[in-house]
């Protein structure tokens, strides 16, 4: 066998035979005109494998091709016949005669091979994969998989008699052992049947855990045989908020909703996952996040009040009590959460937790001066100590959110690290073990593009090509024994704006892809453009097996800046083989629109619309809009009266007079300025004397989100910076009744200095803090005209 394979090397080196083209021949600019490069492209596989050699030759799966399995290989074996079965149309019988024709032998090989390694060779005699374990095998599957076309993922036979592979060598083992996906079940109930293509979305992947959020504020999703209320009353909201959660006016749907997967449900799905080689972490979530959990039973709480299953989102001062009773009740959950689920991780969440009704619970104070607890912080170290003292003696080990780590809990406790990178760090460093969870890189429940055509997200912006640029050794652990204790990575979908199976595809697909490298593939390897060339096979997989995968890394990229020339817009994109069209009369740009060359200069503004187009297949993707306003203001200076501490995330004194609407593109904290509760106070400072006649202050955040406006306006002008006349001013009212801006007109003035006072007295009645609350005033741009 080792000789035979070392002869195929031997060919492929020397380079004879005819050359075999598997990936359709890729386009090579030449001088602009476009030719097809005749070298044989490797496959392209993602996660890119540690080492992948194409050799010269196919091998075509027929309907006489058969599975070589040992009893160890069968369930891999069958996992084969049931993925490739229904496309091809073929049998795939399983034999045990180890030197079959025509065959895809699954080879167990004790010694050979790493825990999760394996080798997929591919020669004109046939298909080998072995490895020293199934998993092994089931990932080289998985490569196998994406050696065919897409048509493979088809559920019904082609009429094909034939499907080709190339012949390649392939040796592969993943760079971390901790690859993970979360899904949060709670903010949405997904059915069974999404639950277990989600784990098949995972193990094409090659990730191997899956971080299942069962519980939260918004329902409680897990059957627990002793506490049935949990799932009768607790799994249940009486509506939904419509929109964002911090939208003025917020509407609801008026609709009952929720869900629970059953025990049975859970150990199918169990199964159905350890066949496709997948852990399943289930989290239930405490002692915060507790809203689902007191409604079912309020005794667990400190307070006594109506508690309700939360029907909008946020983070809700509802919690545990941290009296003996709960721990005995937690002690129950757990027992059946640990029956149910072999992981050797339970995740017992700890994350945003409120202390407040804490603090008003006399059991509380008597708990803490008993266990000497100095603060609440240390009160809620108790908590998570307690429940994994009760874990640890049922065998299992427990993970926690970043916030753990403050209480002190137990080195034996890994963390999920999410508010940053920093978290793990610490972890690390204290001895727990850690998995990367930044929201930075790894929350798809962020916006992934700027196109204003993105539907809903949350908020953020986490464009796949920045999950892919995700080190998961941070550069304070480099080569130090702490980065051992890095285990990995996850990404992470929070459901509260992903209210369909649909939605949850658009919002993972491909930026799944992306984790998937940055976890298997030694960083060494990796390179943004390389698996940018890989990336459409796979979306066309997705798309193939009738997956709502997102195109948003087609997305044009805009970079504006401003001169005395105007404005000058650069446009690129990260994927390669597009063309840009782009428009500035107002239309929707198609292939027939001017063609982007260089750098736009528009010395007026425009609206600069823009979308990509594949050279390859003709797609034309979601648009970029821009509005540039050229206006009075821009570039001028401007000086915000606020607090001498306040942080501000972004440069307001930039982008309040940029002349870049934020109205056209996706909402983006950095195209703000916000005032949380506080009045707005600005002068703006123009470059020589103006003559003005109009003013408008922007708030318009597009289709995305509805925001307070400002409850008073006035303005002043001065020629000096000292003397000041009132120029303008606007009540509430009025300001209301323009709805998403707030314009003044004003005889024509001549002025060098502006003043602007904004006031922001409004308030909104906040769910997470039962009472009204100060709202947050968001300006996008100050307009001079
Ligand atoms: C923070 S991440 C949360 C979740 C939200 C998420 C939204 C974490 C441990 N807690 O409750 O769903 O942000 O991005």
């Amino acid at each position: 066998m080792k000789l035979a394979y070392v002869l195929l090397l031997v060919v492929f080196v020397s380079g004879c035979g005819k050359s075999e083209s598997f990936a359709p021949p890729v386009n090579v600019a030449v001088n602009g005109d476009f030719v097809q490069s005749e070298e044989p492209q490797p496959p392209r596989i993602i996660p890119l494998p540690a080492s992948v050699k194409r050799l010269e030759g196919q091998f075509s799966v027929n309907a006489q091709t058969v599975i070589v399995a040992t009893e160890d290989a069968l369930p891999i074996a069958q996992y084969i016949q049931s993925q490739f079965g229904p496309a091809t149309g073929y049998r795939f019988p399983i034999v045990s005669n180890q030197t079959a024709d025509n065959a895809i032998a699954l080879i167990l090989d004790d010694k050979t091979y790493a825990k999760e390694a394996y080798q997929l060779t591919v020669t004109e005699q046939g298909v080998q994969i072995k490895a020293s374990t199934a998993v092994g095998l089931f990932w080289g599957v998985q490569s196998l998989r994406q050696l065919f076309g897409s048509d493979i993922e088809l559920n019904a036979p082609v009429n094909k008699h034939a499907w080709p592979l190339p012949a390649v060598d392939i040796q592969d083992q993943p760079a971390f052992s901790y690859r993970g996906m979360h899904l949060d079940v709670s903010r949405t109930f997904f059915p069974v049947s999404f639950i277990k293509q989600y784990i098949d979305l995972l193990a094409m992947h090659k990730l191997n855990y899956f971080h299942w959020h069962l519980t939260d504020d918004q329902g409680w999703r897990i059957e627990i045989k002793k506490y049935p209320r949990l799932t009768e009353v607790g799994a249940w909201r009486d509506e939904t908020v419509v929109g964002h959660t911090y939208d003025r006016d917020g509407l609801y749907d008026g609709q009952k909703l929720g869900g629970f997967y059953s025990q049975a449900e859970i150990r199918d799905i169990v199964a159905y996952a350890q066949q496709r080689q997948v852990t399943i972490i289930p989290e239930v979530d405490v002692p915060g996040h507790a809203s689902a959990i007191l409604k079912a039973y309020p005794e667990y709480g400190c307070v006594s009040k109506e508690f309700s299953v939360q029907k909008n989102f946020g983070v809700f001062p509802e919690v545990l009590c941290p009296t003996e009773k709960t721990f005995s009740f937690l002690d129950d959950v757990f027992s059946e959460v640990v029956a149910l689920f072999p992981s050797p991780y339970i995740h017992v969440g700890g994350d945003e937790v409120k202390t407040e009704q804490w603090q008003s619970c006399a059991d509380c104070s008597a708990i803490m001066a008993e266990k000497g607890l100095k603060d609440y912080l240390a009160l809620q170290g108790y908590f998570i100590s307690r429940v994994e003292a009760s874990i640890n003696k049922m065998g299992r080990k427990i993970i926690g959110w970043d916030e753990i780590l403050e209480g002190n809990v137990a080195p034996s406790a890994t963390i999920t690290s999410w508010r940053g990178i920093e978290g793990a760090i610490h972890a690390a460093k204290e001895g727990h073990d850690a998995i990367m969870a930044p929201g930075s890189h790894l929350y798809f429940d962020h916006y992934q593009s700027r196109s204003i055509d993105e539907p809903l997200a949350i908020h953020g912006l986490t464009p796949i090509r920045e999950t892919y640029s995700f080190e998961v050794i941070p550069e304070q652990l480099q080569n130090t024994d702490a980065a051992k204790r890095i285990l990995g990575a996850q990404g992470h979908l929070w459901t509260e704006y992903v209210r369909s199976p649909a939605k949850a595809e658009y919002m993972v697909l491909p930026r799944m892809s992306a984790l998937a490298e940055v976890v298997w593939t030694d960083v060494s390897k990796r390179s943004w453009e390389d698996f940018s060339k890989r990336l459409p096979a796979l979306m066309e997989r997705f798309s193939t097996k009738g997956l709502n995968v997102a195109k948003s890394t087609y997305v044009v990229n805009a970079q504006v800046s401003h001169s005395a020339a105007g404005f000058r817009v650069h446009l690129s994109n990260d994927m390669p083989e597009v063309n840009i069209f782009y428009t500035l009369d107002g239309s929707l740009p198609n292939a027939q629109s001017q063609l982007y060359i260089e750098p736009l200069l528009l010395p007026k503004g425009a609206i600069v619309r823009a979308r990509a187009q594949s050279k390859l297949t003709g797609e034309m993707y979601l648009e970029r809009r821009l509005t540039l306003q050229s206006h009075k203001a821009v570039g001028a200076k401007v000086t915000l009266k606020v607090d001498a501490d306040r942080a501000w995330n972004t440069q307001p004194e930039v982008s309040l007079v940029d002349g870049v609407l934020a109205r056209d593109q996706i909402f983006q904290l950095d195209d703000w300025a916000t005032f949380p509760g506080e009045s707005f106070e600005a002068i703006v400072e123009f470059p020589e004397t103006i003559q003005a006649t109009l003013f408008n202050l922007g708030f318009n955040a597009g289709r995305f989100r509805h925001f307070y406006g400002p409850t008073a306006l006035a303005l002043w002008s001065s020629e000096d910076g000292e003397n000041w006349s009132a120029l303008a001013s606007a009540t509430a009212a009025e300001i209301d009744e323009q709805s998403v801006s707030a314009s003044l007109k004003f005889e024509p003035t001549r002025m060098r200095y502006l003043k602007v006072k904004a006031e922001n007295q409004a308030q909104r009645f906040s769910t997470e803090d039962s009472k009204m609350v100060p709202v947050t005033l968001y300006i996008d741009e100050i307009i001079v005209q």
